[in-house]
């Protein structure tokens, strides 16, 4: 029984590949027998959108690919076996990709366990054609990954690309199903493959275009005023994600007050501590009214992506969206969850320009604005006016910032607790991270590279562990030629793991947080930079406000409890749950 899942679920695979594909516009499909691909050449025997070529060659498949796709101006899927069958393409691949035809080599493998240990036929295919084909490496299908994942993964190979795309799929025995059967008879079929694997695709089943769709905003291009209209006819909410200040995302508030429908915002979005967004969303997303409210969106619009916050992340994931926008500069994938969408490679300029007419929902969740403000009270009393602690000193630099100040935010606890608790402001500095891969290293040296830049008066805010790993950058701090002030929240260690749920506190200590008991003054000395600590808020404040009338980098180390930050959050959470 177990076995035959494991044929049915490759099958499956397959055909999710080959339909997807077909929705993606190919028209053809070139195939080399073998057995390691039977998935996919069962998956294209059981399908009836594309036209089956087949010839015992690769290598004269391959050409014959290249000449369907440039005849039909469109992707062009082969199928192979896995070994030299794979290699054989080489010269129509190397063709294509000088001549920008998009062929779709999706080759057969073998399962990891079988690679490099003198499995038949066998070889390394990831990466086999080089440069000459973007390459994608499928996992063997297996219920754990998503359905959806698999048909982004594809959507994003495929999109925009004039070029071989090499898709490695890698299948465990058994290969061969008991029956063939067709993709919708799969879905019609009850058994655990269909019930719950196949549930979140119920949408992309009823209609025939791709999962995501990807297009370039380009004056040829633009959504027509008829789109607009349908896409804001309804409940929605506007998501901003990572931007640069250069985005200029006040045109998203502008835009956000046209169509009349609320903007939640991420700590990088550069509208973080603006009055006219939902800055502490995340914190929202914890109080029954806000969720009662935010439940009833229904079409979604996001520009960027890289959300600090799990609970935005997982708003937009459990919603079911009528129509999700999303925005991207240089059309990355940015959506962990996977959801069917459009996905338009465009600036933020480009997309507010267009002419959005008022949505017939307009205001329907201008409660939030004023819940978001509670919030803003709420911390008031529980973090500005309690005992000194890390969200306290985030808040308080959040505050001093004027339009003319570059803030750069560390990892770890300091952008969560920015994210969290930020305060609303008029004024609102320049936002940095370096949130692509999230490292608590390079941290200083690269606040040192975006201040050397814009010559304007600099905060680092940061953690302990992160600043250790970067501590020989201190010697980029003393170049400074204007105000930059570091600022270390030295709270013994790595505080966030704090918030996990290590199985206990010697393991939690030992292995994850490394308490050191350093301090910051001597290293601070070596490099010749002022130094000051501080006990209490007021004295971080004074010190932080002096650091400023210096042209020139100062540290400022605030020394608290290692559990300060997370029982505060835990604290918190508990109030705003319950208001
Ligand atoms: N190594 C790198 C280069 N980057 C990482 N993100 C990690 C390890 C995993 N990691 C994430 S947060 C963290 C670690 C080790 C602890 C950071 O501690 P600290 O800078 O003191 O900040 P805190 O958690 O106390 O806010």
């Amino acid at each position: 029984m177990q076995q035959q899942t494991s044929a049915d679920m490759n099958l499956l695979w397959g055909q999710l590949i080959l339909e997807e594909l077909a929705r993606l516009g190919a028209k053809h499909v070139c195939m080399a027998p073998g057995s390691r691909s039977t998935p996919l050449t069962l998956a294209a025997a059981s399908q009836t959108k594309l036209t089956r070529h087949i010839h015992f060659d690769e290598r004269g498949l391959g050409f014959m690919a290249l000449g369907l796709a440039k005849a039909s101006n469109a992707p062009v899927a082969i199928i192979t076996t896995s070994g030299t069958a794979v290699a054989n393409l080489y010269p129509a691949i190397v063709e294509a990709w000088l001549t920008h035809v998009p062929l779709i080599i999706l080759s057969g493998d073998r399962p990891p366990e079988l690679i490099d240990c003198g499995a038949n036929q066998a070889i390394i295919q990831p990466a086999i054609f080089a440069q000459y084909a973007k390459q994608v490496n499928l996992p063997t299908p297996d219920l754990g990954y998503p359905a959806n994942a698999l048909l982004s993964t594809i959507d994003h190979a495929v999109a925009n690309q004039h070029q071989p795309v090499h898709i490695n799929c890698m299948y465990r025995e058994p290969l061969y199903p008991a029956e063939l059967v067709t993709l919708a008879h799969v879905k019609k079929t009850a058994s655990i493959i269909t019930s719950t694997y196949l549930a979140p695709l119920n949408q992309w089943f009823e209609n025939t275009k791709p999962l995501t769709r990807y297009a370039r905003l380009t004056s040829a291009d633009l959504p027509t005023t008829d789109t607009l209209m349908r896409f804001v006819h309804g409940k929605g909410v506007i998501v901003v994600g990572t931007l640069a200040p250069e985005d200029n995302p006040q045109q998203i508030v502008a835009l956000a007050q046209k169509l009349g429908w609320p903007v939640l915002v991420d700590a990088q979005s550069q509208l973080r501590q603006h009055p006219g967004v939902i800055g502490h969303v995340d914190q929202l997303l914890l109080n029954p009214k806000a969720n009662k409210k935010l439940e009833q969106a229904e079409r979604i619009l996001v520009f960027g992506g890289r959300f600090v916050s799990k609970r935005l992340t997982q708003y937009i994931a459990q919603q079911t969206w009528h129509s999700y926008w999303h925005v991207g500069q240089y059309g990355d994938r940015l959506d962990p969850t996977h959801q069917s969408k459009e996905f338009y490679q465009a600036s933020v300029q480009a997309v507010c320009q267009l002419p959005w007419p008022r949505s017939s929902q307009a205001n329907w969740a201008l409660q939030l604005l004023p819940l978001n403000e509670s919030l803003e009270s709420l911390f008031k009393q529980q973090i500005d006016n309690k005992t000194f602690g890390e969200a306290q000193v985030v808040r308080a630099i959040a505050l001093a910032q004027t339009d003319q100040h570059l803030l750069f935010i560390g990892n770890s606890l300091p952008i969560r607790l920015y994210d969290m608790y930020a305060p609303i402001a008029t004024n609102t500095p320049a936002i940095y991270t370096n949130r692509g891969a999230s490292g608590i290293d390079g941290l200083i040296a690269t606040a040192c590279g975006v201040a050397a830049d814009k010559n304007a008066p600099t905060t680092l805010v940061m953690g302990d562990l992160s600043c250790l790993h970067d501590l020989n950058s201190l010697a980029l701090l003393t170049q400074m030629t204007h105000p930059f002030v570091l600022v270390i929240i030295n709270n013994d260690g790595g505080n966030i793991f704090n918030l996990l749920p290590v199985p206990n506190e010697e393991l939690r200590n030992d292995f994850y947080r490394l308490s050191h008991g350093v301090e910051f003054g001597y290293g601070a000395a070596m490099f010749g930079l002022a130094y000051r600590q501080a006990d209490d808020i007021e004295s971080f404040n004074q010190a932080y406000q002096e650091a400023f009338e210096f042209n020139c980098a100062s540290v400022i180390e605030i020394n608290v409890s290692h559990t300060q930050a997370s029982d505060q959050i835990a604290q918190i959470s508990q109030w705003v749950k319950q208001h």
